[in-house]
């Protein structure tokens, strides 16, 4: 019954994929330069309240669905954490085109930082890695050895051109989220446990550094 029930789900969601994939082509944004070209630019806004340490980043992003299928993303950012990868994401839910949003300081809760997880109701799971090189699907999502790392000064220039996206439905109504903080600066992601920020675990895993997940930028809400 178990493995019935499963084929069942993965042909909704096959299905709902192929829905989203349709609608995508007719979606009416603004920012549409053509009708073979659709093109999202979003303001990239901290998501952690400013007393979080290295919360204070900035950026910018674009999603560009191109007309053979392959999809173009951008990402520009200020302030991230230097000489460190940062793990980078399409969130969103799959299925048919639902706009998400971005979680932010209002988010954090008692601990005062918001995970992974306080920002998922908003920005739904992860649908691609951006990782510079090799595979982008969900699987990736914290392989910091192929992710764009910022230089010394905190800026980070990414951009791909992805062929069959895995998970990927609507260019409109992802959320780019930028992850990643050194919080005692120390020049890596790692447990510190003289430190308030960098001793805390992952929401996704004790055994992963706080450091290496936290949300630190995030932009895609409705234009
Ligand atoms: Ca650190
Ligand atoms: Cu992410």
């Amino acid at each position: 019954m178990k493995i019935a029930t499963r084929t069942a789900a993965a042909t909704l969601v096959s299905l709902a994929l192929v829905a989203g994939g349709a609608s995508a082509a007719h979606a009416g944004h603004d920012a549409n330069p053509s009708e073979k070209v659709a093109s999202y630019g979003y303001a990239l806004n901290a998501v952690q309240p400013a007393d979080v340490p290295g919360s204070g980043a900035s950026g910018k992003t674009r999603v560009k669905a191109l007309p053979n299928g392959k999809l173009q993303v951008t990402v520009e950012a200020w302030g991230l954490s230097p000489n460190l990868p940062h793990a980078m994401h399409l969130h969103g839910v799959p299925g048919a085109a639902t706009d998400m949003g971005c979680p932010g300081p209002a988010q954090a809760g008692d601990d005062g930082v918001v995970t992974v997880l306080d920002g998922a109701p908003f920005y739904g799971g992860i649908l691609t890695s951006l990782t510079s090189t090799g595979d982008v699907s969900p699987a990736s999502a914290l392989a910091l050895d192929r992710f764009a790392v910022a230089d010394e000064s905190g800026y980070l220039h990414y951009e791909r051109t992805f062929t069959d996206v895995p998970g990927y439905t609507d260019a409109g109504t992802v959320q780019v989220v930028v992850h990643g903080i050194d919080f005692d600066r120390n020049g890596m992601y790692a447990f510190n446990p003289e430190d308030p920020f960098a001793s805390r675990s992952s929401s996704l895993g004790a055994a992963i550094p706080l450091e290496a997940t936290v949300p630190v930028l995030c932009g895609g809400i409705a234009n």
